[in-house]
Formats: C-alpha cells, structure tokens, sequence
C-alpha cells in the first residue's frame, strides 16, 4: 500500500494527473457480480479491469460500497471505514486496487459527510441517550413548534420528499435532508470533524488516489435553522439562485479546507466535490487552491439538446473556474439523472444524439466523468412498480419513480439477462431482454457501435495534439448550430442540432459521432476536425 510519502509534492504537481482524466463512474452494485448473488461487488470490477484499459479511462470513481443498510443503496452508511459484506471485504478492496494500478487506472472512493446511516452506532447511541445528551449534539436534534412540540423545526423539505424531520419517542425530532434513515450530521461537533479525517486518512492510507464527496454543498447549516422557500421542487434539478437555506452554507469551506489539508499530505490525491449550486461565483468557492482540486458541475446535464443550451451550459461552466485556476469538470450522465440517450429523444434518434454530445463533451479542456455503462449507450429503463426501490418512490408517495431506471445492471455478453452480469438469472434490478444489442460483446467488433465510438474518441483525446490548451474560441455558425476550436491544439468541434444540414468549418474529418451528408454536417451529428 501506497504511503504518502511515496510522492514529493514537486512530482505530485507535475502529476496533477487529474487536471485533463478521464474518469469512470462505476456504479458498485450494477457493475460486475462475481458471487452470484445478483449484484455487483468488488472481485467483479476487478474481472472487468481488462475492459476499462481498454476502453482508455484514467480512474475509476467507486460509489459507496461501506457497510449499511442499503436504504438509499449505500448512501446511508453505517461504518464508513468497512466494506459492506454485500460488495466483499478488506481484502477485496487491497486487491481492487492493487490490480487497478497494475492496468494503470486509479482509483477514486465515494465520501459521504453529510449524514450517517441511522443504523450508525452513534444515531443508535443518541436515540438511547435522550435530549440534551453529547451523543444528540452529533447530530441535529431539535424541539418541535406548536405548544406540544407537535410539529417539526421549520418548514424544511427532504430532497426525497416529505419533511426532512422525523420525531423520535421522547418528542424531539432530527434533520435528515434525504431519507430519514440518513440523519444529517452536526458539523459544529469537532468529533464529528474528527472521524472525518479518520476516515479520509484510512482510505488514503489503503492507497487510494482521491474521493468523490457526496452532497459538497451540504454540512454547514444556518445558525437558527430558518425556514424555506417552498417552490415546486423539479427532481434533479439545479436550484435557481434563490438561496437554499438547507445547502450552500458558507461555513461549508471550513470543512472543505479542512479536508484538503489531509490530503495535501498525500501528494498525487484528489477531491472532487459533488456541487448542486448555480451561481458561478458561489461554486467557484468551493474549488479555491485550498478547497476542492475539482467541482462537478451539472450543467451539460441540465441541457437539452440544443446547441445554443449546450453553448450556454460550456461558457458558463468555463467561466465558473477561470479565476480559479481548476479545470472544469464535465458529465452527461450519473447514478441520480436519467441516461442521456434516454434524456435526448430514446430510440436511434437519442442513441444518434448521445453519440453527438460525447464527442462535443470530449473535445472539451478538462475533466470528464463517464457513467457506469453509457459507453453502451445505454437507455434509461422503465422498470415496473414492484422493481423500484429508490427511497423517493415511497417519500413522494408513488408520483416519482425514482433513479432506480438509471441503474440497471450493465449487459456483458450474451443473448438475454443477465448478459453475463451475473451468473444469477434475478439481478437485483431486471434487465430487459432486448439489450441483446447492447453487450459488450455485441459491440466491441463492431467499428459503428457506441463503444467503438467511445474507445476510438479517447483515444484521440489522449494521444492527439489537437487537445491541447484549455481556451475555446467560438465560430459563426448557422441557426441551431455551434462549433469551437481549442485555441492550444486547433481541434474544431462542430454540433448540428437543427433540422436541416449545414457546411461543415474548414479542416479535415478526425471524428464523427455519425455519417456526413457529403461534405455537410447533418442533423444530431457532430465532428472533429483538425
Ligand atoms: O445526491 C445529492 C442530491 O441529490 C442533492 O444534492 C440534490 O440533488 C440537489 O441538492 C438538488 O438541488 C447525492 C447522491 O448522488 C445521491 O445518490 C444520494 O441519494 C444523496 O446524495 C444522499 O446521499
């Protein structure tokens, strides 16, 4: 296992390896599954190493895989320094890793600070200890309003649904910003500060190359806890610029310089925080040289496939880290959004679409993350009502289906579930029969597939000149369309989303997510040129 003195600072910024990575976001229990229990585990990625090279990521991202009850699928962690049985042990994690980086792919760990699970030794000890007790102060218990107590703190809302406060037996109630099996955390509290650092040294120590921290914009709460503006809350949505008083706290970069401090004794190692907030400048907070080294934003995701959005969504984002010195980090997909060939249209029109915006994400200066799968082209799934099992399908009282279509099991090979997912034919979500089409193996050979287009798109963006600098410079471009240039290497990338084709700019073909028509650039179609 790596210590942090295996790297001096000097080769650690020169190894600022992370600055222009590609990483890929492997969804644990819908990877690989080695055991046959129907769901994916750690031995499972670590069969599957092979692929990843192959397909040219820098780093994996590892969603929880921590011990816990599994109410929110891991997000709700009960021990953050153990490996749930579910997804193997210790041991399992040391080889994972090692083999990792015998393929050269590093790896990178989910980090959950805002909230324990309610099955967490502490919680269990603050409901035994009562009002008043150190063991509360961990979290955020408070007295209810009304002359009995009878109703919750302020008028907050669970992102879930429902109030974010539940009461206990003696009367008071506690903050859960999610499910009320995830109890948010008393940042004031310094063992709660504490264990953090325990827990980031414990994982750095097992040689880990960096975190993911879930909800970075959470943690620091209001002093006097006020109400909020209740607006109709769009799921997955970015929250308009009036202030969230649930997120966005200020005294949340106290806690993000405190986590960086760790880590700058860990040379090569990186964070990027999970950052839900709109204005550019608040954002730009969070990735100050002694706070995050990345922050995701999520604006490519909230666009439509349009070129004017998809323009406005790279500017903005650009613009968000230019005074910081942090490169941008760009995705399309992840385990909480619905897939984006689903989100552009479905069918060969969202697949045709989802091709064109991989190769605009990826002609992009920066950090990609791609999802667990979506370089099969995978679309979101319709699962029936007895499959679902996101907390939000129950919270919102049956009207939101929840994330649970975004993460079904990845398709190996073969010709019907579980596509060699498994060895058990019950995953723990069911995969439809039709994704015959979408296997690995179906794909790999075929030079038209997504995957080809993937593997053969990071492959340019690793080894060709055009991608150098971080600087884009905007063409005139027809109605509905845009194209850039990438000022250091000259790589042009051209998006048609009208509906008629266009010419295309000047230079010649490296790319193209689909055919030309001649030598116009046709609708839902873009290209690289050089
Ligand atoms: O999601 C965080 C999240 O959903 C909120 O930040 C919300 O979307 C945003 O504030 C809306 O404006 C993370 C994980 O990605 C998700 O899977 C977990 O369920 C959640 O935290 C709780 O840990």
């Amino acid at each position: 296992m790596r210590r942090s003195s295996d790297l001096t600072p000097e080769i650690a910024e020169e190894s600022a390896w992370w600055r222009d990575a590609v990483f890929y976001q492997v969804y644990v229990r819908s990877f690989a599954d080695s055991n046959g229990d129907g769901v994916g585990d750690l031995d499972g990625i670590r069969s599957r190493l092979g692929y990843l090279e192959l397909l040219g990521v820098d780093a994996l991202w590892l969603t929880p895989f921590y011990r816990s009850p599994m109410a929110d699928h891991g997000y709700d962690v009960a021990d953050p320094r153990d490996v749930d049985p579910l997804f193997g042990d210790l041991a399992a994690f040391d080889r994972l890793v090692a083999d990792a980086h015998e393929h050269n792919i590093r790896v990178t760990v989910d980090l959950v600070p805002n909230h324990s699970s309610d099955l967490h030794e502490w919680f269990q000890e603050a409901l035994q200890a009562g009002p008043g007790s150190m063991e509360r102060a961990r979290y955020i218990f408070r007295e209810g309003r009304g002359f009995d107590g009878s109703q919750p703190p302020n008028n907050w809302v669970s992102v879930f649904g429902g109030p974010a406060w539940t009461r206990v037996p003696d009367g008071q109630w506690y903050l859960h910003l999610f499910a009320p099996e995830q109890p948010d955390l008393n940042w004031e509290h310094p063992e709660v500060r504490a264990d953090l650092e325990r827990t980031l040294r414990f994982w750095l120590d097992r040689g880990v190359d960096g975190f993911r921290i879930d909800v970075a914009h959470g943690m620091a709460k209001p002093e006097g806890l006020q109400d909020m503006e209740i607006r109709t809350q769009v799921p997955g949505v970015l929250s308009d610029d009036v202030h969230d008083p649930r997120f966005d706290n200020d005294g949340v970069h106290e806690i993000h310089r405190m986590i960086r401090k760790v880590m700058d004794g860990y040379p090569g190692t990186m964070a990027v925080g999970e950052i839900w907030v709109k204005d550019d400048e608040r954002f730009a907070a969070y990735v100050r040289p002694d706070e995050l080294h990345l922050g995701f934003n999520f604006r490519l995701v909230e666009a439509g496939f349009d070129a004017d959005a998809v323009r406005t969504a790279i500017e903005h984002s650009l613009a968000a880290v230019a005074l910081t010195g942090t490169p941008a980090t760009w995705t399309l997909s992840n385990h909480d959004v619905v897939r984006h060939v689903t989100r552009y249209g479905g069918g060969a029109l969202g697949e045709q679409r989802a091709r064109a915006m991989t190769l605009v994400e990826l002609a992009l200066p920066g950090v990609i993350y791609l999802y667990n799968g979506e370089e099969l082209g995978l679309p979101n799934v319709e699962l029936p009502d007895w499959a679902l099992q996101d907390p939000t399908w129950e919270r919102s009282g049956h009207t939101e289906r929840g994330r649970d279509g975004c993460r079904v099991p990845i398709p190996w090979e073969g010709t019907s579930p579980p596509f060699g997912f498994s060895t058990a034919v019950n995953t723990w979500l069911p995969q439809p029969n039709e994704w015959d089409h979408l296997t690995a193996e179906a794909q790999l050979e075929d030079p038209g597939s997504m995957l080809s287009l993937y593997r053969e798109a990071l492959e340019h963006r690793k080894s060709n000149a055009g991608f150098a600098g971080e600087e884009l410079e905007w063409y005139g471009a027809p109605a509905g369309c845009f194209a850039f240039r990438r000022k250091g290497g000259g790589l042009i990338c051209a998006l048609n989303t009208s509906g008629a084709s266009v010419p295309l700019p000047p230079g010649q073909v490296l790319l193209s997510s689909g055919p030309m028509d001649g030598d116009q650039l046709p609708p839902d179609t873009a290209v690289w040129l050089v």
